[in-house]
């Protein structure tokens, strides 16, 4: 007979047709857990499993709003609240094309696993909409915004849920949407992370997820006597986790050869100069041929040209979005049978949510690449979002190095976890299981102590 978590996934699978990536990253996570939960019979009779993959609440919306040229416009909005049993719902939102309520549910199920992997008191949802900011004026984004909050506001919450930012959601979404909540409610609470620092928002917010990513990735290699420094790396995307990626392997003394956007790619045997880098995304807003026209000794590779993965490379952090290194590429990283001791040790680890395709990461972890999952290795950011929730609530500001230090301190603990639940469970050095395991025990405690909800 299948076991428990078999049985369950096989459940899913049946009851939510056409969601692959809600699939695949409950497969993920059940594949772990099985070591947990089959050979304890107490997680079954409180249908523990059951309960945790069925969201307690999905919202979906209507966002209508008028464009420049004076068309009405409507886009899908959805808040998946998936699950408070160790603290209010926390987690980002996505405002890109290729949202659908698969891509919503798996960024929330991932979210509760991360969000109790920071030790701090949050539970997990993810929302967002097919809304694509690409192209439309602020004005457009704005009322974007203000049409999103409209309906989102009455689901939210400082105690009941605090979204944030994600793909295609910064500091400009943050600022829109916090003033319309302001301005339903007429109260001002942090209800929102992310925010810009002259209304509540923290130090070190903007660059704690590639921050942390690098400081994981450091502890990871630390931990076998090896380092970042001298070490060359390839990143992809070149948003908000990749630059602060690249700036903080820049500063252990790595040397990162790669960023991409949709468009296409870039080569710099150089090193990415981060700065051109931040004035073409962060306030040009451009592409990457922008980088391009003004880095000399560059390559621009456009879609389709190769991949940042071809590159020969160390360390490799995907920072763009679901599913963009497969098997293919990761055979690139990293020839079958080609270990260790020949070749040095490989790192990859994901500054994306679920970056990395199950092939790949069987891949991966076959070759005994060092392999931190999203869910580990880009907590930074949610972690950062709660040292944000204090200050707000406190009316406090905190130094950059204060914040940092904080930071420093919950990757670390993240750190400590994965690696003893890993060897606890017999598979020392598996972060995906270490992650796995570690993020449920702590959430699963609290769902058992507070009964059948
Ligand atoms: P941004 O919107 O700032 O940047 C996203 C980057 O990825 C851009 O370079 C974008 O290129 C590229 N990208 C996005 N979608 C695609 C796609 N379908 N195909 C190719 N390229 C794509 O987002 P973030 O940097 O905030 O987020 C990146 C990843 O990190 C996401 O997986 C997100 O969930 C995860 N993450 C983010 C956190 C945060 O605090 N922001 C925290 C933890 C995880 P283009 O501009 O051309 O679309
Ligand atoms: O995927 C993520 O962890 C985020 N987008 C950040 C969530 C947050 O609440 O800061």
């Amino acid at each position: 007979m299948a076991s428990y978590a078999e049985r369950v996934l096989k459940q899913v699978k049946k009851a939510n047709p056409n969601e692959p990536e809600f699939h695949q990253a409950v497969t993920e996570v059940l594949d772990s857990l099985k070591l947990v939960v089959d050979n304890d019979s107490r997680y079954e009779r409180a249908g523990l499993l059951e309960r945790l993959v069925e969201p307690e609440r999905v919202l979906m919306f209507r966002v209508p709003w008028v464009d420049d040229k004076g068309k009405v416009r409507i886009n899908k909005g959805y808040r998946v609240q998936f699950n408070s049993a160790i603290g209010p719902y926390k987690g980002g939102l996505r405002f890109h094309p290729s949202v659908n309520l698969s891509v919503m549910k798996f960024l929330g199920f991932e979210q509760i696993f991360k969000n109790s992997l920071t030790g701090l008191a949050i539970g997990g949802a993810k929302g967002g909409s097919n809304f694509d900011p690409k192209g439309k004026s602020d004005g457009e984004v704005m009322r974007f915004c203000q049409s999103f909050m409209t309906e989102m506001f009455r689901h939210i919450g400082v105690d009941t849920d605090i979204p944030a930012g994600d793909i295609g959601v910064g500091s400009r979404e943050i600022g829109y949407l916090m003033g319309q909540y302001k301005r339903i409610r007429n109260e001002y609470v942090g209800v929102l992370t992310g925010k810009g620092l002259s209304y509540g928002g923290s130090l070190v917010r903007k660059e704690a997820t590639g921050y942390g990513l690098v400081y994981l990735s450091e502890e990871a290699l630390n931990a076998r006597g090896d380092s970042l420094k001298g070490k060359t790396v390839a990143v992809s995307g070149s948003g908000n986790v990749a630059i602060y990626t690249c700036e903080k392997a820049r500063q252990l003394g790595a040397k990162v050869l790669t960023v991409s956007d949709s468009d296409g790619w870039i080569y710099d045997p150089n090193g990415i100069n981060i700065e051109v880098l931040k004035q073409v995304k962060e306030v040009e807003r451009g592409r990457l041929t922008s980088y391009a026209e003004r880095v000399k000794d560059c390559e621009y590779h456009p879609r389709g040209e190769g991949k940042v993965w071809d590159v020969d490379c160390k360390i490799a952090f995907p920072c763009a979005t679901q599913n963009e290194l497969d098997e293919a590429s990761a055979a690139k990283l990293v020839a079958d049978g080609v270990l260790l001791v020949k070749n040095g040790v490989k790192y990859v680890a994901e500054g994306a949510n679920m970056p990395t395709t199950v092939k790949a990461t069987e891949h991966f972890l076959h070759n005994s690449v060092i392999f931190l999952p999203g869910k580990a290795a880009n907590a930074g950011g949610v972690a950062t979002s709660v040292l944000e929730m204090s200050q707000t609530d406190t009316r406090l500001f905190w130094s950059f190095e204060k914040v940092d230090r904080k930071l420093q301190a919950i990757v670390k603990h993240i750190f400590v976890s994965i690696d003893e639940a890993s060897s606890r469970y017999g598979m020392p050095g598996n972060y995906v299981v270490g992650s796995n395991i570690a993020g449920f025990e702590k959430v699963a405690d609290a769902m058992m102590a507070e009964g059948v909800v």
